[in-house]
C-alpha cells in the first residue's frame, strides 16, 4: 500500500499553512491513500472562512479520485457528519501488522486531566499575543516550557507504543502533540507527523517497504 499520512491542519486556525497544504495537495500522487490523521479541521463549531473552507472542498473533490481516510482528532468531535459520504471517517486504521495510525489523543492522559491548568495557559498565550507577543499556534509557544512540553510528549509515545505492542504492531504514528518525531522505543517504531500550524510541516510516506517521515517541502 502506498499513502500519505499527515495530522493537525488545523484549517480554520490562524496558524494553518493553507498555502503550502494548498501546494501539497497538488503534487499528491494520484496512486496513494491519502490519511488524514487527525484535528484536521481547528473548530468544528464555527464558520470557516472562504479559503479554508476551499481547502476542505478540495479535500471532498480529491475524495472522489482516490481513497481519503479521515481520522477523528480532538478538535474534528462535530464536524463529521459534513464529510460523511466522500471520506472514510474513523477513530485508527492499521496497515496489515506494520503500522497503527490514530490521532494519539487517547493516549494523552495528562492534558485530559489538567483542564484548568490548560485554559489557564492558553488564556496567558492570547494575552501575550494581544500584548503584542510574535502570534504562533499556543502548542508552539508551550515548546518553550520545554520540560513540561516533554512530559506530554512522552505520555503519548508510551502509551502509542504500549498499544502498539501489546496489538502486535510494528510500528505506530500518531499526531496531537505537533511535534514531529521518528524514534524507536522497546522495539517499536513511534512516528509523529507533527503539525500544520508551524513551519516546517511533516508528512509520512507509507511505500510496501518502507516509513518515512519528510519535510513537506520535499513533496514540492
Ligand atoms: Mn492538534
Amino acid at each position: 500500500m502506498n499513502a500519505i499520512i499527515i495530522s493537525d491542519l488545523h484549517i480554520g486556525s490562524a496558524y494553518f499553512q493553507r498555502r503550502d497544504f494548498e501546494g501539497f495537495l497538488h503534487h499528491l500522487a494520484e496512486d496513494r491513500t491519502l490519511i488524514l490523521n487527525g484535528d484536521i479541521v481547528d473548530c468544528p463549531y464555527e464558520a470557516m472562512q472562504k479559503a479554508d473552507q476551499q481547502v476542505i472542498d478540495r479535500l471532498q473533490q480529491i475524495s472522489q479520485q482516490q481513497p481519503v481516510v479521515w481520522i477523528r482528532g480532538n478538535h474534528d468531535n462535530g464536524y463529521l457528519a459534513k464529510i460523511l459520504g466522500t471520506a472514510e471517517v474513523i477513530r485508527s486504521y492499521s496497515i496489515g501488522n506494520r503500522l497503527f495510525i490514530t490521532h494519539g489523543d487517547d493516549f494523552d492522559h495528562i492534558m485530559p486531566r489538567s483542564r484548568f491548568f490548560i485554559k489557564a495557559f492558553k488564556w496567558m498565550h492570547a494575552m501575550r499575543v494581544r500584548l503584542g507577543a510574535r502570534p504562533v499556534h499556543v502548542a508552539q509557544y508551550a515548546k518553550k516550557w520545554a520540560a513540561l512540553y516533554r512530559v506530554l510528549r512522552k505520555n503519548v509515545m508510551l502509551n502509542a507504543v504500549d498499544c502498539a505492542a501489546e496489538n502486535g504492531f510494528d510500528a505506530v504514528v500518531c499526531g496531537h502533540t505537533h511535534f514531529a518525531e521518528d524514534l524507536v522505543f522497546k522495539g517499536i517504531r513511534y512516528i509523529n507527523t507533527g503539525a500544520w500550524t508551524e513551519a516546517p510541516m511533516y508528512f509520512l510516506q507509507v511505500t510496501p517497504d518502507s516509513l518515512e517521515l519528510k519535510k513537506a517541502e520535499s513533496a514540492f
